[in-house]
């Protein structure tokens, strides 16, 4: 018999915590939003949401009209729930807060509700990103938010490709459904994955590469060489689909400090944190060119980082040129 997400995450928090069946729930909320997200999306050129909402975000980008329509389905799905006590979303400026005590409201949910938007028009591979982390007893709200990527309970995504895809971790592996259209579940199909220890594959926005600091030049230049491997290049420009690929293949997924912009482009709460702890859980590894990205104190909700993600191999042979 098939195993549902649902199912998957109950049996493992009963082996780890004997929990109460509260986080289910929560992720109850998370498959429902991307189901919800993913039918909008399979039929997008036949009614009218492809193209600008007319607005820009905080981040100063033109907001997709899918961005808003993911943006609210995951609000509407995770507010109602009432273990959730905030909800941190890239297409809005301030955590939306819930008025619930910390006994009762025990999570922060952190997500990119369509990563990769600007794929959408195209019809390439977009995805969800969430990240779970528990409210602190002490301090507010924003602190909780404000937590290292190491603290997290759990990350995941949802890529909606040629079908549609769940990756999670709680910290115990990292397992991979399918969703089933026929009965409308995410069923299991791939548990405690591992990422290949190196792989045939870099990628990143290499029209930027004379604006990078010159070790990661010299970086891809030994990649191109083949005196550390062959490799062959791909990027999607959909962090979600190019980290997917990452970590079923193996090999190494660039986006490093630009002149113009010096901190990096991704976002650290809602796109590295959580990538970084499922790549870590697989085997993987996530830097920021300096250290672990998992090790990195957030200080703003929207703050940027540089973040390079893959294989063991590559991102050791990553450090190494880099300190050089
Ligand atoms: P988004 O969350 O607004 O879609 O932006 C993030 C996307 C990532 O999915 C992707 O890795 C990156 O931006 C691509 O950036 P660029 O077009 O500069 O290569
Ligand atoms: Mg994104």
């Amino acid at each position: 018999m098939v195993v549902t997400v649902q199912q998957h995450i109950q049996q493992q928090q009963a082996d780890i915590t004997a929990a109460s069946g509260t986080f289910s729930l929560l992720l109850g909320g998370i498959t429902l939003a991307t189901k919800i997200i993913e039918a909008k999306i399979r039929t997008a050129g036949l009614s009218d949401v492809l193209g600008a909402f007319g607005q820009t975000n905080v981040q100063g980008e033109a907001q997709q009209k899918l961005d808003v329509f993911a943006n609210n389905a995951l609000l509407h799905c995770l507010g109602a729930r009432d273990m959730v006590a905030a909800l941190v979303s890239e297409e809005d400026e301030e955590p939306v807060t819930f008025d619930r005590s910390p006994d009762k409201g025990k999570y922060i949910v952190v997500f990119d509700p369509l990563d990769g938007s600007s794929n959408i028009d195209v019809n390439v591979n977009v995805g969800t990103i969430f990240s779970i982390l528990k409210r602190q007893p002490e301090g507010d709200l924003q602190a909780s938010v404000l937590q290292p990527g190491y603290k997290q309970v759990a990350a995941g995504y949802v890529v909606y490709g040629p079908s549609t895809v769940l990756v999670y971790t709680t910290g115990n592996g990292v397992h991979s459904f399918t969703l089933d259209p026929t009965i409308g579940a995410f069923v299991l199909t791939a548990e405690k994955m591992q990422m290949p220890k190196h792989g045939p594959y870099y990628s990143t926005n290499e029209a930027n590469a004379e604006e990078w600091p010159a070790g990661y030049r010299t970086y891809i230049d030994t990649l191109r060489s083949g005196t550390a491997g062959t490799y062959s290049s791909r990027y999607i420009g959909s962090l979600v689909a190019d980290f997917h690929r990452t970590l079923l293949k193996g090999g190494v997924f660039l986006y490093p400090p630009t002149k113009k912009q010096p901190k990096g482009k991704l976002r650290l709460l809602y796109e590295a944190n959580p990538l970084a702890f499922i790549a870590e859980q697989a085997g993987g590894m996530a830097s920021n060119g300096t250290g672990r990205v998992l090790d990195i104190q957030p200080e703003a909700i929207h703050q940027r980082t540089p973040f390079m993600i893959g294989s063991e191999r590559e991102m050791t042979l990553l450090a190494e040129v880099l300190a050089r």
